[in-house]
């Protein structure tokens, strides 16, 4: 049986012209990231630290590399209007953008790169805004007011097998690359959705002294298993990239967490709201999950910079209920 392209699925899902170019767009860039992905332990780019090549010029790292190939492909796009990237301190604007292009693509280019040199998995996520203002120069308080406009999310996973998982909507759907046909293929009909209970948790354990008391009281009863108020036995998983965390969580439920804390300059958490918390929080709550940032949804907050970070909370629903009693009933 023939499988549905990327490209017929997004024309199914009525997405606008605007939103499928920046999809199809950034699915190529992710192709060839993944290549490079691939290929990178034979072409000297991982390892500690940047190195120095024969001309005495520093070698630019692999989440540099990927940042630059995706701002390339999107300035070619005409209906993005601005871009933000973790790796770009400024919004990035396009001048080829046409006269009503209204639309903002915000991304981490090759997010969990720690995992780079044990070749662990790492990703690529990204988020589509739709601007109230067309105009010239896009400012980072245009794209931060855009962002509960988010008109497409997805993330693309360089693990065992390359897949995207994406909605512009309704519905989440995952692809896999097609080595053969290069190119995105639909995986199982399209429509995924996260289980509403589960009883596995995914959060970096060794900064539980730092924790708030939302946070200590919930993974306290996960630990206390049957014996506990839970009254079940509870798994635990931290690969250390998003991506990977989250997929497991569309894969199998789960809740994964990244709280606030007490210690210097993670008072909210790590993860950005814009190319990180934003989109997978649209993605989420697309396939029936929840996502929130301490007692507030994620997809409502205000940032106030365009690389701010947020504490966040997703994955099965019946689980962040429990978390979002407790932040609201104990802070
Ligand atoms: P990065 O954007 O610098 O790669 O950081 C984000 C990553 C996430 O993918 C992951 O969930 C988190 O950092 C892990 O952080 P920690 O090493 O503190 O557990
Ligand atoms: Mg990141």
């Amino acid at each position: 049986l023939q499988k549905q392209t990327l490209k017929d699925w997004i024309k199914g899902q009525g997405a606008s012209k605007g939103v499928s170019d920046i999809l199809l767009t950034i699915a190529s860039s992710c192709t060839g990231i993944a290549k490079i992905v691939n290929d990178a332990p034979l072409d000297g780019l991982i390892g500690a630290s940047s190195q120095t090549n024969v001309q005495g010029e520093v070698q630019k790292d692999l989440d540099i590399i990927t940042n630059d190939l995706m701002v390339a492909d999107l300035l070619t796009v005409s209906s993005v209007s601005a871009m933000v990237s973790e790796e770009i301190d400024e919004v990035i604007q396009n001048s080829n953008k046409s006269e009503n292009a209204n639309l903002a693509v915000c991304f981490d280019p090759l997010d969990g790169s720690s995992n780079i040199d044990n070749n662990g998995i790492i990703g690529t996520i990204f988020s589509v805004l739709e601007l109230a203002s067309n105009s010239k120069n896009i400012t980072s308080s245009d794209v931060l007011s855009a962002s509960r406009n988010q008109k497409a999310a997805g993330y693309f996973i360089y693990g065992p097998a390359c897949l995207l998982m994406v909605s512009v909507g309704n519905k989440v759907a995952m692809f896999a690359l097609s080595e053969k046909q290069q190119q995105f293929l639909l995986v199982d009909g399209g429509d995924v959705s996260i289980a509403k209970q589960s009883n596995e948790f995914a959060i970096n354990m060794s900064y539980q002294r730092f924790w708030d008391s939302a946070i200590a009281k919930y993974i306290e009863q996960c630990l206390l298993g049957e014996q506990g108020k839970r009254k079940k036995n509870f798994n635990m998983r931290w690969a250390g990239s998003m991506v990977a965390d989250v997929h497991r969580i569309f894969m199998h439920g789960g809740v994964f967490i990244y709280p606030s804390m007490d210690k210097k300059g993670s008072e909210n958490g790590k993860l950005r709201f814009l190319y990180e918390a934003n989109p997978m929080a649209m993605l989420v709550e697309n396939a029936g999950g929840m996502a929130i940032s301490n007692s507030l949804p994620i997809r409502e907050i205000r940032a106030t910079n365009i690389h701010q970070r947020v504490p966040v909370v997703l994955g099965s629903s019946q689980e962040v209920e429990i978390l979002l009693n407790l932040y609201q009933n104990t802070q």
